[in-house]
C-alpha cells in the first residue's frame, strides 16, 4: 500500500501519527528560558583555544571518538583476515569519510611501496605491459562515486535477526569518490586481441585475491583507481592502487592490483568457486552472481541511534543503493509494513552510488516496527526476507537484501526484530 492512495493513509492517521513532509504543529526546541548552556558564558568562550592542528593531519571532534569501525568478535577470531564494519548509524549524506570505511582482507593490509608497485597486463594481448604508477597516472582521469558492497553484508542475518546495530547487520558498505583511469584506456594500450573475453584480476596481497571478470563489463565501466575522496587510497583499501567494479560484488575489486591478465574464458579460482557461489536449496550453487541487488536499510533510528528527543516531530534518515543503476524511489512504513509512504530522497541521485532518504513524522510515543524498501530504475522493487528464503532457503548467506526491520519501543530504544 502507498500513501498516495487515500485509503491506507487514513488507516494510517487513524492510528494516531500523522505522517508526511509537513512540520509538526509543536515546536521543535524548548522556550529561551533558564537553560544554563544558553544563560551562562561556557569554559570555550571564556579563554584562546586551541592551536593549529599539531599533527598534521586532523582527526574527528573528541566528542565523536566512539564514531569508530567495529567487528563482531565471535565473527573474526583473529584481525588478521578480517572484517570492521562501517559505523553507518552515526553518518548521513551519502560520502563515506576514509577513516571509517568497512575493510575485509582475506590476509591482512598489505604494506606496498608506491615506487615498487607494479601493474602487469598480459595474456591475449598484442603487447604484454607492466606499468608504474606513474605510468598509470598518465592515462585521463576520471572521478566517480560508487558503494562497495561486500556481498556478504547482512550475510548473519538470513537465518534470523542476529546483531544489535546497522554497523553489524549493513556495515559492509562504503560509498568514496574514486579518481583513477580507466581500464578500457588501459587495455587499447596493450590491444586486446579478438578472442580476449574475459579478464583475470589478481591482488599483489599474501591471498592473490583473484577474479575472473566479463572484458564487457571491464571495457564499460570499470577502473584502476588511486584516490579516494581526493587523498591516497588507504592502505586498507589498497594502496597504491585497486581495482574499481561498480555495481558488482566488493570481492571483485581487486586491492593492491598487480595482474591484469586476458583471457578467452573465465578461470574458476577459489574466490569464484568454493567462495562467493550462492548454494541453493537443491544442492546446486548459482555462480558469477555479480551484481549487488537493490536494497535499503534505515540508518537511524537504529539500535545503536535510539530516538532520545521523546515524542514528536522525528527524522528517519536512511540509505538506498542498487548494482543495476539508481533509486528513483524508496517506501518507508513505521508499522512493519501495513502502510507504506514515499520517502524523500535526497543529495545526488548517482549509478551505483548509496543514496540518502529521509522520511520526518509525528511519533506519539508508541511503539514502532520500522522498514524501508528500495525500488531501482530498472522497476526491480526490494524483497522481504522471507520472500528471499522462499526461493534461496538459508544454506547461502551471500546477496542478503531483505528489508530490515526494527522496532521502536516507547523509550525510543531500537532492537533488530523480523517481522512475518
Ligand atoms: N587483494 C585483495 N583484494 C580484495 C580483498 C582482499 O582480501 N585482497 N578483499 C575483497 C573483498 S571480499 C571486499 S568486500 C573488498 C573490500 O574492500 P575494502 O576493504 O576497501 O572495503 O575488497 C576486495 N578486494
Ligand atoms: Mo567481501
Amino acid at each position: 500500500m502507498d500513501d498516495s492512495e487515500g485509503h491506507s493513509r487514513r488507516r494510517f492517521l487513524a492510528a494516531g501519527l500523522a505522517a508526511g513532509g509537513a512540520l509538526a504543529s509543536a515546536p521543535l526546541a524548548k522556550a529561551a528560558s533558564g537553560d544554563p548552556a544558553i544563560l551562562e558564558v561556557q569554559p570555550w568562550a571564556n579563554e584562546l583555544g586551541d592551536g593549529v592542528d599539531a599533527s598534521g593531519y586532523g582527526l574527528p571532534s573528541p566528542f565523536e571518538a566512539k564514531v569508530q569501525r567495529r567487528n563482531v568478535p565471535w565473527l573474526t577470531a583473529d584481525t588478521t583476515t578480517s572484517i570492521n564494519f562501517t559505523p553507518l548509524h552515526a553518518l548521513d549524506g551519502i560520502i563515506t569519510p576514509n577513516g571509517v570505511c568497512f575493510e575485509r582482507h582475506h590476509s591482512g593490509v598489505a604494506r606496498v611501496d608506491p615506487a615498487d608497485y607494479r601493474l602487469m597486463v598480459h595474456g591475449l594481448v598484442e603487447r604484454p605491459l607492466v606499468f608504474t604508477l606513474q605510468d598509470l597516472m598518465r592515462f585521463p582521469r576520471h572521478n566517480k562515486i560508487y558503494f562497495l558492497e561486500c556481498t556478504a553484508n547482512s550475510g548473519m542475518e538470513v537465518r534470523s535477526a542476529q546483531l544489535n546495530g546497522v554497523q553489524y547487520t549493513h556495515g559492509m558498505v562504503h560509498n568514496v569518490m574514486y579518481t583513477g583511469v580507466l581500464l578500457k584506456d588501459i587495455l587499447a594500450e596493450a590491444g586486446v586481441k579478438t578472442e580476449g573475453k574475459w579478464l583475470l584480476a589478481e591482488g599483489a596481497d599474501a591471498a592473490a585475491m583473484t577474479r575472473s571478470i566479463p572484458l564487457e563489463k571491464v571495457l564499460d565501466d570499470c577502473m584502476v583507481a588511486f584516490k579516494m575522496n581526493g587523498e591516497a587510497l588507504r592502505a586498507e583499501n589498497g594502496y597504491p592502487a585497486r581495482l574499481v567494479v561498480p555495481g558488482w560484488e566488493g570481492n571483485m575489486w581487486i586491492k593492491w592490483l598487480r595482474r591484469l591478465e586476458v583471457g578467452d574464458k573465465p578461470w574458476h579460482q577459489r574466490e569464484e568457486t568454493s567462495k562467493y557461489t550462492d548454494l541453493m536449496p537443491d544442492g546446486s550453487a548459482r555462480r558469477f552472481t555479480w551484481e549487488m541487488d537493490a536494497k535499503s536499510v534505515i540508518t537511524s533510528p537504529s539500535p545503536q541511534a535510539p530516538i532520545l528527543h521523546g515524542k514528536g516531530h522525528t527524522v528517519i534518515s536512511g540509505l538506498a543503493w542498487s548494482g543495476r543503476g539508481t533509486i528513483p524511489r524508496v517506501d518507508v512504513t513505521l508499522d512493519g509494513g501495513i502502510n507504506w509512504h514515499k520517502a524523500r530522497i535526497d543529495g545526488p541521485s548517482l549509478d551505483y552510488a548509496l543514496h540518502r532518504f529521509y522520511f520526518e513524522f509525528d511519533w506519539d510515543g508508541s511503539p514502532l516496527l520500522l522498514q524501508s524498501r528500495a525500488h531501482d530504475s530498472t522497476g526491480y522493487v526490494q524483497p522481504t526476507k522471507d520472500a528471499l528464503r522462499a526461493i534461496r532457503g538459508t544454506g547461502s548467506t551471500y546477496h542478503n537484501n531483505g528489508i530490515q526491520t526494527w522496532a521502536v519501543n516507547g523509550d525510543g530504544e531500537v532492537l533488530n526484530v523480523e517481522v512475518s
